[in-house]
Parts: C-alpha cells; structure tokens; sequence
C-alpha cells in the first residue's frame, strides 16, 4: 500500500528534485518528501517561498519547487508564479485542494485553483487519481524548463494525498536536460553578412544567456570579433564585468549610436526602451537571438532572428567560414576608442563619488550616501569575486547599486528583474544560499523593500544561513524624511505618500529572529559591522545603513521615458 503523498515525493525526488520551498497545512506532503530525502525549507508567507522557488529554477536551470496549501496559499505564491512567468524562469508549484467530493461545496480553503493559476503557467493539472500522480508531475516538472522555461502548478486533492493505493504505481525516471536546437544555417549566415558590414555593431547580454550558461560560448564569441557588449542588469558578470570590451558604464552611447545590434538572450521591453528612438539607434539593425520564436520581433522588427539554445547559435556563428565572424580592428576602430574612452570617464565619475575627497574627520564621522555606503562595502567585501553573490532589491538602491558593483561571473546576481518586484530579497537569497552554500550571499536591498519580507530573517536564521543583508535606510521609498522633517510634515498633516518611519531598527529585527544586527551611521560603523558580519558562520545578518534621506525632492523615472515603436 502507498498513499498519494508518498508517490508525489517518490516521483519528486526521481525528478530530481532536491529542495521545496514553502508552508504546510496538514504536513502530509512535506513530511513524505522529506522521509524521501528532499530538503524542505519552511517559510513564513509563501510569496518569499515562491520567489525562493523561482530564483532557484533560474539559478539551477531546473525547475524550483513550491509547495503551499490551497486557497490563500495559492493566492500568496502566485506572487512568485507571476515573477516566474514575466522573467521566464522554471518553477513548479504544488499545493493541496479539497478533496474531489467537496469542490463547489465551499469547502476548506476551497479554490479553484486549475483556474487561478492557468494564466499565470505554461501548464496547469489536477490529477483525479493517486496512479496519474507521476504523469502530471513530470508532465509539469517537464513544461517548467523544456523549451522556453516558465512556471507551472500541480493540485493535489486532498483524498488523493491521503489516500491508499494498492496496486503498482511507476515512478517516472529524471528527466535529460531540454533538448538543445539549431538556428536556421541562412539566418547564421545573413546575420554574419549584417556583422561583416557593421561600424558599431554591439552584443547585448541577457539574463535568457545567463540561464543558458552561454558563458564560455560568449566570450569566445566577443573575443574573437572584438565586439562592445553591454550587459542586462541579470546578463551581468557572464563576461566578467571588468572586461576591456563591457561597455556597461557607457550604456547610452553604446545604445544611441550601434549601427547594428546582436541580442543575445536579451528582450525588446522596458528595460531596453522598447528597442526605439531616441534611447536605441532606431537605425540600428537588430540580429536576435533568443529560445523563443514567438518573442522575436515584438515591439521591433529585427532584421535577423535566430531561434535557438544560444550555446548552440553561438557556436554556428563562431565557426562559419563563408562569411566568416569579422574582427574589429581595436587599433584602428574609432567606435571602440570613443566607447572605452566614454566607459574609462564615466567610471572616473563613479570612482569620485564613491571616494569623495574630504578631510579625515569628514570621512570619520560624515553621514553616508548611497555612493560613500558603497565604497565602503566594494573596499571592505570581496563583491568582485566568485566568493559573492549578489541579491539587489529597491529603486534607487539597485539601480545604483547596478552601476557601483561589477560581477565576476555569470548567475552571480540576481534582482527585482523584469516584473520590478520588490520583496524578492529575502526569498533570492535563501534560494541563492541553498544553491551556492559556499559562497556568501550579500543582499543590497532598500528600506522599503527589505520591508516586504523581513520576517523570512527567521527562516534564514532557523535553516542557518549566514545572508548578509544590508539595508540602505533612507526612511523612504525613493526619497525619505529626516526625523524632524518628518514629525512636522506629520503636524502638518502633509506626509509624502513615500515617507517611512526615520531610523527604522531593522537591525534588531534581525536579532529577535535569531540572526544578529548592527546599525550603521558613518564609515567606521559600517567597516566595523562589515568585518563582524563577514566573520559570521551561521547566521543571518543584518546591516542597517542610516543615509540621508534625499528630503522631498523631485521623483524622476527614467525608463518612464516613452520610445518609439519600431514597427
Ligand atoms: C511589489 C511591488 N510593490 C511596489 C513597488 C513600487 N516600488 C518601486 S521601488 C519601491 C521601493 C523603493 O524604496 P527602497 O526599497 O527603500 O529603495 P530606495 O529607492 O529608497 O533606495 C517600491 C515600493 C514595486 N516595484 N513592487
Ligand atoms: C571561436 O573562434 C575563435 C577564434 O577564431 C577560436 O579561438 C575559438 O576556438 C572558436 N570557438 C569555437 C567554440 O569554435
Ligand atoms: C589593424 O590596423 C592597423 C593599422 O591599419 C594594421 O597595422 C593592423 O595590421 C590591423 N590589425 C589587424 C589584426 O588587422
Ligand atoms: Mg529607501
């Protein structure tokens, strides 16, 4: 005799599955998958488990799984669903439903939960009977990552959970990695043409080439034509951000100005202004590279499209001989000395702002600002480095935080990425510590988006995971208020809607939940807590970073900036 619950985790672990994220009801299932050797990680709201599933799909290129009760669980992971779906990463979300007597009947935490998730999913399936269990869950484990990744959601009644089955129940094997394809050899071949013919041409990274680990197949790629890339905030660190060719720190000019454009991984939405003027060359000739055909062309006509696993594409690419990959001459190319000459001055000017000149005792005892706070953490962290992972979270935060700290290798950054989701912080970086545990995890993440999901300090602090959080407090969403300023706007009854609470100690939330904290006002402060937080083994830190808080000035968001449509 076998119950459904010892089938799910049974077919799990044969997947391959290694860890769940997530939060029991009735720990029936979570308890069969770890009787059958699957660590589960327990949560304490399931849009942090959802998020720590989707970033660990995303890390391992398998699918992350959640797994949450019916009804509000459901509701509370879609937040992760969701994340998984607009970044196109793999996730798998199960959860437990009524039992198949009850549905209509408004019954416990009753949802039609098919229905809810169906638009959110690649594939969404309820099995009727605990035998068709396996053949849903590798149906949706397989959907998750094969072709181009997303999320998908098992329901799992609650008869067929509990219930006995006698007979033989197959457990389905692991799953071969996706089935890699080829790109169309004339695409490959028109897009060499449209290379050998470029002045400016530019590689963009995308997160879609970090998640097919096209490292290697990039730099081969960017080394033997001498072609600028320019990373995606996920696309970062593939190629070391440090390398001569990142043209990164000159991002406008090197969009404004490329003649034709080789994406890679990389998508047309917001993030790249809809691939239109004034912010991209509307000129520029675009050769796209990407898993999925369906995503070719949107919102730009490219002119070449090569759909295809982008290890594999780069390959043709490299390798053609007629036509050939073209090298550009770095002697005599006048687009790669006014790029790096661009990339060399705006780095002087971050350089500056990190490490202002000021007298000793300004240094002492000054309050810090996003870019002084920085300095600190670049000269006193090892953050270039495979030691360090990345989570960034916030607005100006991440986007600062973006342009300040380089990253050494590809999948060593993860942040609010394409959905701009604020709370992720905290599920990224337990997925982040679980999948790497050898390296330190340092979250740079704002005030206001730390506060989405500061009680996970206590699962951090329960599974021991030595996070380092740092907190860039600025008492506000954007812009915060001083202490006094913010008690007369409350007299005044004018509080900005983007005010928060001055000198918040999220510090000591980190202690009440087991994890240890240090509040962080000037330089010496946050050197020392650095030090004491870097030393740390087991448990979770938080660094809260006090930094003038910006007062009540003009809100300005530059990706609000519309393009045109290149049609
Ligand atoms: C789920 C979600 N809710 C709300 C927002 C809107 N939003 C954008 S950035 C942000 C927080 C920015 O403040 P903070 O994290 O303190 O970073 P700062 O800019 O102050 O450095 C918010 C709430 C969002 N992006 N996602
Ligand atoms: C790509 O081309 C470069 C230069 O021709 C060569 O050194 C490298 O081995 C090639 N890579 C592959 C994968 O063929
Ligand atoms: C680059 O250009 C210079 C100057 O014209 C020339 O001497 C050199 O041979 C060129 N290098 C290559 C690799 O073609
Ligand atoms: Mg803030």
């Amino acid at each position: 005799m076998t119950t459904g619950a010892e089938v799910t985790a049974r077919t799990l672990k044969s997947l391959g599955v290694e860890v769940i994220f997530g939060i029991v009801g009735i720990p029936v299932l979570a308890e069969a998958c770890i009787a059958a050797g699957i660590q589960f990680i327990g949560f304490r709201n399931e849009q942090s488990a959802s998020y720590a599933a989707c970033c660990y799909g995303y890390l391992s290129g398998k699918p992350g799984v959640c797994l949450t009760v019916g009804g509000p669980g459901v509701v509370h992971g879609l937040a992760g669903v969701a994340n998984a779906q607009v970044n196109h990463w793999p996730m798998l979300h199960i959860a437990g439903s009524c039992d198949t007597d009850q549905v209509g009947m408004g019954a416990f935490q009753e949802l039609d939960q098919v229905e809810v998730t169906r638009p959110y999913t690649k594939y969404s399936g309820r099995p009727i009977a605990i035998k068709q269990i396996p053949f849903f869950l590798e149906t949706a484990y397989k959907t998750a990552f094969y072709g181009r990744p997303g999320p998908t959601y098992i329901d799992i009644p609650g008869d067929l959970i509990q219930g006995q089955f006698s007979g033989n129940v197959p457990i389905p094997k692991a799953l071969p990695p996706p089935p890699a394809v080829l790109a169309d050899p004339n695409a490959i071949h028109a897009a060499l043409q449209l290379l050998q013919n470029a002045e400016k041409p530019l590689v963009i990274v995308g997160k879609g080439a970090s998640y097919a680990c096209a490292d290697e197949e990039i730099l081969e790629f960017v080394q033997a034509s001498n072609i600028p890339f320019l990373p995606t905030p996920m696309g970062k660190g593939l190629i070391p951000d440090a390398h001569e060719l990142c043209v990164a720190a000159a991002r406008s000019k090197a969009l404004k100005e490329a003649d034709v454009i080789l994406l890679i991984g990389a998508r047309l939405n917001w993030i790249l202004h809809f691939g239109g003027a004034p912010r991209v060359n509307a000129k520029a000739k675009i050769i796209q590279i990407d898993i999925a055909a369906e995503e070719i062309h949107r919102n730009a006509r490219v002119d070449v499209a090569l759909v295809g696993h982008i290890p594999n594409v780069l390959h043709q690419l490299n390798t053609s001989t007629q036509p050939s990959l073209p090298k550009l001459n770095a002697s005599t190319s006048s687009w790669l000395k006014e790029l790096t000459q661009k990339v060399k001055e705006n780095q002087e000017k971050t350089e500056k702002q990190c490490y202002p000149q000021e007298s000793a005792q300004d240094a002492a005892s000054k309050a810090l600002n996003y870019h002084t706070a920085f300095g600190v953490i670049k000269r006193a962290l090892p953050m270039n480095t495979d030691q360090v992972v990345i989570v960034s979270e916030g607005a100006n935060t991440m986007d600062i935080a973006r342009s300040v700290f380089d990253v050494a290798a590809g999948r060593l950054r993860v942040d609010a990425g394409t959905f701009a989701t604020m709370g992720v912080g905290m599920g990224f970086a337990i997925a982040a510590q679980i999948y790497y545990p050898s390296k330190r995890i340092v979250s740079i993440t704002g005030d206001s988006a730390f506060g989405f999901s500061a009680m996970e300090l206590e699962t951090a602090a329960r599974a021991g995971l030595p996070l380092l959080i740092i907190v860039i407090n600025n008492n506000g969403i954007y812009h915060g208020l001083t202490d006094s300023d913010f008690s007369k706007a409350v007299k005044d009854n004018n509080l900005p809607s983007t005010a928060l609470l001055p000198d918040t100690r999220y510090d000591m939330i980190a202690e009440a939940c087991g994890g240890r904290g240090w509040f962080a006002r000037n330089k010496p402060e946050l050197e020392k807590a650095l030090k004491e937080a870097w030393a740390e083994k087991t448990k979770p830190c938080v660094i809260n970073v006090a930094i003038v808080p910006g007062g009540r000035k003009k809100l300005e968001f530059a990706w609000q900036n519309k393009s045109e449509a290149k049609l």
